[in-house]
């Protein structure tokens, strides 16, 4: 552990003996979101980040993707880091071709920076909209970065609340990238999925090319059970929601553990009951393949067998 950096006060580790999940994950699973942070006495944490996190480095990560079954790692930039990319591109180096990254780059980033970046396997950058993690982007400097990258082929991640979209999705719209969108734009999952919050949602996924994660559940859910102490039914006020896209938008979505798990106050869950989740979200073989192998092998690994 970093001697560095003293963590956020109340701060929560990541779950430190995740269950042997029962749902066997088809293989070529890809764990499409999930964060590594420094360690900071390597990779120091960036000046203007709102939280320090404990170190969760790569060796901790690909030992939770043998231990849940998992195959492939996309490895998002975390707030923490600022755009400072060296801890996010060193683990996906260091994956040797099992990992992808999503970076945070800056207006002024340099072409050549660029492909260093899309090099060492980066393929997407992130608009965090969220303002307890970043402050404000005009959004003249983020349509400029999504200019830069598009002849890359890169997309954009973006992560937003329910309640920002109104105000984004004009703008979202009219970038010239796939957008794909972070734990389904966080609903508030105790309004009806067919209420107007989750409907705009899934029109503006309908009407553009967005791909969609149906991840963190922990961080939706109200009514919970937490994924704990052997729930391997948790968070099911969530499940209807993230249901209602997989059976919607099948070939669009995606699935991360979000491990390290940052930021959370309640609990952090047992990665191997998350994984247990995955079957009440995609009920059929085919609707699991779709999420866990083929869409994202499509996105990040394109023209590679599983
Ligand atoms: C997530 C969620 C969060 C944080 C970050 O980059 C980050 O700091 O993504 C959050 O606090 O909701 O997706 O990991």
């Amino acid at each position: 552990m970093s001697t560095a950096f003293a963590k956020t006060p109340g701060w929560l580790d990541w779950h430190p003996d995740p269950a042997r999940p029962r749902f066997a994950l088809p293989p070529g699973s890809v764990d499409a979101h999930c964060h590594v942070f420094g360690p900071g006495d390597e990779f120091p944490y960036a000046p203007e980040r709102k939280y320090t996190p404990c170190d969760a480095g790569k060796a901790q990560l690909f030992a939770l993707r043998d231990h849940l079954g998992v195959s492939r790692n996309v490895i998002v930039q975390a707030t923490c880091h600022g755009a400072d990319n060296s801890a996010m591109v060193d683990a996906v180096r260091a994956a040797g071709g099992r990992a992808r990254g999503i970076a945070t780059v800056r207006p002024d980033v340099t072409d050549a920076e660029l492909r260093e970046l899309d090099a060492a396997g980066v393929r997407g950058v992130r608009f965090n909209f969220l303002k307890r993690l970043v402050d404000t982007s005009p959004q003249d400097e983020l349509a400029t970065i999504a200019r830069r990258i598009a002849p890359l082929g890169w997309h954009v991640v973006v992560y937003f609340e329910e309640s920002d979209l109104p105000g984004l999705e004009g703008f979202l719209g009219a970038l010239p990238v796939p957008l794909v969108v972070d734990h389904m734009g966080r609903p508030d999952v105790t309004q009806p999925v067919g209420g107007p919050g989750f409907g705009r949602f899934l029109r503006f996924v309908d009407r553009h090319d967005v791909w969609v994660k149906v991840s963190c559940p922990e961080r939706l859910s109200v009514a919970g059970p937490p994924a704990l102490d052997g729930e391997r039914h948790a968070y099911t006020d969530v499940v209807p929601f993230a249901r209602r896209v997989v059976e919607e938008f099948g070939d669009r979505v995606l699935w991360g553990t979000d491990w390290p798990h940052p930021n959370l106050t309640d609990h952090v869950p047992d990665d191997g009951l998350l994984v247990d989740h995955v079957p009440h979200v995609a009920v059929t073989a085919e609707q699991q393949h779709a999420l866990l192998v083929a869409n994202p092998m499509r996105l990040y690994w394109p023209g590679e067998d599983a």
